[in-house]
């Protein structure tokens, strides 16, 4: 690599430097290093990785403007090699075409564009679709809310990309198409989970307000009791009314020499029956990757139901009042916070 790489490399973090990945914090920059390592991988030149580099760069930052200063900069082959990649090249003052028509459009384009720029687009898709993937085993279905074309347009999209790269018989596709059956089948998984939960449409309780108990001392603790959060708010039938600051905690039992807790609880109101509240906290749970292995030990991301209206359920696997929840500081405290909140905004 010569120093025009080097040089594409600081000019494409500098105008990307205030995006980030779809939905994250990753910086923006990570997707562009991964897209040229994939396409050198594949055997591009290095004029294609300064354009892989690059290949966002006319869609989201700037428009044609950007496009001229590509080939000032890297010469006009970069600069085709860009503007092939892009689905879209107006810059901010005018508003790009609806999702459909744009993504038609670069199919449409992709099948007569250079090989080189079709590469690009491989190694382009292939991170992405990784990124969902990823997301999609994460979080589940709700993941597609944030993408335009929906679930079916994203998997519509993406068999296109497939079948017109197969199409010309790409090393590279068949890495793209063991992406795309994983994502089928991870939808498919998500759905039959669905499904399950609606087959048994239990009576639906009167509303009424729980607290829930939440606690995480495994990995990012903090990223869990929001991830926790935001999936409790988009359970059908709870609704947050409040949720207490995180407390840093010191472990209650269980093995020694365990990290601090964060905790944290939720006031919620709440449609579902106890029972129903149950699987909504252990499908949080489940979704968040908790692994029950050690009792007691080490969590993401516990959600426990400490009371709920003032009913007393005594069964083995779910007991409420929770046994220990007036013993525990790690409760008690958020516990006040939120009650007291909510007691003053109902006033
Ligand atoms: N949860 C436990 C055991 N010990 N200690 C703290 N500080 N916070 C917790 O959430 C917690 C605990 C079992 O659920
Ligand atoms: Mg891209
Ligand atoms: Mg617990």
């Amino acid at each position: 690599m010569t120093e025009r790489f080097a040089a594409a490399l600081a000019w494409a973090d500098e105008l990307h430097r205030s995006q980030f990945r779809k939905g994250g914090k990753t910086p923006y920059v990570s997707h562009l290093l991964r897209v040229a390592g994939l396409a050198l991988e594949f055997g591009a030149d290095e004029e294609t990785a300064i354009a892989a580099l690059l290949h966002d760069a006319v869609e989201d930052q700037g428009g044609l403007e950007t496009a001229d200063e590509i080939e000032r900069r890297f010469g006009k082959r970069v600069r085709k090699l860009v503007c092939d990649c892009s689905d879209s090249m107006t810059g901010r003052a005018c508003p790009k075409k609806p999702w459909r028509e744009r993504k038609e459009k670069y199919l449409k384009h992709l099948n007569v564009a250079s090989a080189r720029a079709r590469l690009i687009s491989l190694c382009d898709k292939i991170d992405n679709l990784t990124s969902i993937v990823r997301d999609v085993e994460q979080y589940g279905l709700a993941v597609f809310d944030r993408f335009h074309g929906g679930l079916d347009g994203t998997v519509w999209y993406y068999e296109e990309v497939v079948r017109i790269l197969t199409g010309h018989k790409m090393s590279g596709v068949a890495e793209l198409e063991r992406l795309l059956s994983r994502l089928k089948e991870l939808i498919r998984s998500w759905q039959a989970r669905e499904e399950d939960q609606n087959e048994s449409p239990q009576p639906k309780g009167q509303p009424g307000y729980a607290l829930l108990g939440l606690g995480s001392n495994r990995g990012d603790r903090r990223k869990y009791l929001a991830a926790a959060r935001v999936l409790l708010e988009k359970t059908p039938g709870i609704v947050i009314r409040q949720f207490s600051s995180l407390y840093e905690t010191l472990p209650q039992g269980g093995p020694a020499q365990q990290r601090n807790y964060y905790n944290a609880t939720a006031l919620v109101e709440t449609t579902l029956t106890p029972r129903e509240l149950l699987a909504a906290t252990q499908n949080v749970e489940a979704q968040l990757h908790r692994k029950r292995t050690v009792h007691w030990g080490p969590r993401t991301i516990d959600v426990d139901i400490l009371l709920y209206n003032d009913l007393e359920v005594n069964e083995p696997d779910l007991i409420v009042p929770h046994p220990r929840w007036s013993e525990r500081e790690f409760v008690l405290v958020p516990a006040v916070e939120t009650l007291w909140r909510e007691l003053v905004q109902s006033q």
